[in-house]
């Protein structure tokens, strides 16, 4: 059996534990399709937030509390940039993080294309799934923003952590995305899938910049696998996140059915076959779209993987 898996942030390494864990017991093979819209340059570094969330969650080397980074962390480099005034400071990178975007930025500059430095990253974290970045192209979640500097587009990472998601938002452009490439292995995974998951992420600054690489949401809704996907909601509030507040811009209702209906039914043009949601939101409806409601709590990487088991037997 081959299982691809949409992902993005920490919902999404953390589901991937729990895809593992099941395809190890069935003898499956992964395949994560990750989200790159949250990569930024910074101090000449190439940072990849959610490939590196899935990298050293998989690998045991994350940090459990924090979500993101490494565990054991120390922050020496961030405050002698601080002790310099570089800028930005409202963006910190640890110690031994750096040495991930170091490898990373000097693999990119030498040529390598960002699938060939994710593989040779994760030969170090021996994740137990295939990664790959959604494209090796420039593809940047950038929110349209407003406030007493009138209107322009900033970074989603400094939106999502300078501003913590609280500044007036128009809307969310993926800067790059007309031009951008599925990375190669990208579209023959989903091709020889037997089964599409999209991960517990966040639908709208997770998910969407991977499916809208050129091909890429094609190759799902009109490939073979069955894709059933995981509400990131759970009695009307995100599991961890600012998904409410992504929502809210969109205009779509932060409830497990509102996110089925933004992805919509594959019969009608949508997305999914399946909707997973939690028992708390037994009784949502997605049209087209078969709906199950199971503990959907990822408390640890059996409870998740049970969920995996129900995504498969939704199918
Ligand atoms: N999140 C923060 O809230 N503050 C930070 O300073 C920060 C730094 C950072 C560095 C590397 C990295 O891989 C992730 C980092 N994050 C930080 C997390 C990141 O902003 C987001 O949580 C994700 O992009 C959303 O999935």
């Amino acid at each position: 059996m081959r299982i691809v898996v949409l992902a993005g942030g920490i919902g999404g390494a953390r589901f991937l534990l729990g895809v593992r864990a099941y395809a190890r017991d069935v003898g499956a093979e992964v395949t994560a399709v990750v989200n790159v819209g949250d990569d930024l340059w910074l101090h000449g570094l190439k940072i990849c937030p959610d490939l590196d969330s899935v990298m050293y969650t998989l690998g045991g080397g994350a940090d459990p509390e924090r979500g993101w980074g490494r565990v054991g962390e120390s922050w020496t480099v961030k405050q002698e940039l601080a002790a310099y005034g570089a800028q930005p400071t409202w963006f910190g990178l640890g110690d031994k993080d750096i040495a991930t975007h170091l490898v990373r930025s000097t693999m990119l500059n030498g040529g390598y294309p960002l699938s060939a430095v994710t593989e040779a990253l994760a030969s170090r974290w021996e994740p137990g799934v295939r990664l790959l970045p959604a494209t090796d192209d420039r593809l940047e979640t950038h929110a349209v923003v407003e406030d007493d500097q009138g209107q322009r587009a900033i970074h989603f990472q400094e939106w999502w952590v300078r501003y913590r998601a609280d500044i007036a938002t128009h809307r969310f452009v993926f800067v790059g995305a007309e031009t951008a490439k599925p990375a190669p292995g990208v579209l023959d995974a989903i091709a020889s899938a037997d089964l599409v998951l999209v991960a517990p992420s966040n639908p709208v600054v997770s998910v969407a910049p991977v499916l809208a690489v050129p091909g890429l949401r094609e190759a799902v809704v009109d490939g073979p696998a069955p894709v059933v996907g995981v509400s990131p909601i759970i009695g009307g509030a995100p599991v961890r996140g600012m998904a409410d507040r992504c929502l809210a811009v969109l205009g779509a209702e932060c409830s497990a059915a509102g996110v089925g209906r933004l992805y919509g039914g594959r019969a009608s043009g949508g997305l999914l076959d399946g909707w997973l949601v939690a028992e708390e939101d037994a009784g949502t409806v997605v049209p087209e779209v078969t709906v199950r409601a199971v503990p959907l709590r990822m408390t640890d990487e059996a409870a998740t993987a049970a969920m995996v088991r129900a995504a498969v037997e939704l199918t």
